[in-house]
């Protein structure tokens, strides 16, 4: 692969799921931090006037999912076969859809949505602990890593932050979530200043 460059705003946000990716899969990636100062200048010549982008030789993309996408079948965790791909893709959709209600709760709604989101919590977790509990692979589609498992992953982490108690009822995304987090790469960088010091969203709500 060649020199992979990504922007986005100093937060973890929509491109931490590619940051875990690139990091799991101990690829090297140049990140360009865009502030406030440099954002308006940058924002023009953005496709759709949004971060993230990437950038991999002469290939410029926009779109988190086309990026996670694309960075998955060129590290090779995108699924074995079709079939995999297909139920890889229906687990990211479904993934993706509580990312944007996350996302809502934090943006728009934290002050009189949070009860409610809590409350609802369990259900939306209780779906990935059937899932894991059915795939005796340990990941969510098949017996390797995949695109979905990262934002998972990235889900459950800042979920715990929201709410610290939230996994108690689940032991198999509990010990998925510590399988995950122990993969070498990933430990190091979850440890790192890095990971601890980037703001989980730009509003500074968590
Ligand atoms: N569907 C797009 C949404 C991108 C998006 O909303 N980006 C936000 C940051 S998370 C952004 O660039 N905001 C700055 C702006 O719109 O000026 C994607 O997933 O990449």
């Amino acid at each position: 692969m060649t020199s992979l460059k990504l922007w986005y705003f100093p937060t973890r946000g929509r491109a931490e799921s590619v940051r875990l990716m690139l990091t799991d899969q101990g690829k090297q990636w140049e990140e360009v931090t865009v502030t406030g100062q440099t954002w308006g200048t940058l924002k023009k010549s953005c496709l759709f006037g949004q971060l993230p982008k990437l950038e991999d030789g002469d290939l410029t993309l926009f779109q988190t999912n086309a990026i996670r996408r694309y960075l998955a079948r060129r590290l090779g965790v995108y699924g074995q076969n079709e079939k995999e791909t297909a139920l890889i893709d229906m687990m990211d959709e479904s993934l993706t859809d509580l990312q944007a209600k996350y996302m809502k709760l934090i943006y728009q709604e934290y002050e009189s949505g949070k009860d409610k989101y809590l409350q609802e919590l369990p259900q939306n977790l209780a779906r990935y602990e059937n899932i894991l509990s059915c795939n005796k692979g340990g990941f969510l589609v098949g017996s390797q890593i995949s695109l979905a498992d990262y934002i998972l992953l990235l889900l459950l982490l800042n979920h715990q932050v929201l709410s610290p108690s939230c996994l108690d009822l689940f032991p198999i995304l509990k010990s998925y979530l510590d399988r995950l987090c122990s993969r070498p790469n990933l430990k190091a960088y979850l440890q790192s200043d890095a990971f601890k010091n980037r703001p989980i969203n730009a509003n500074g709500k968590q």
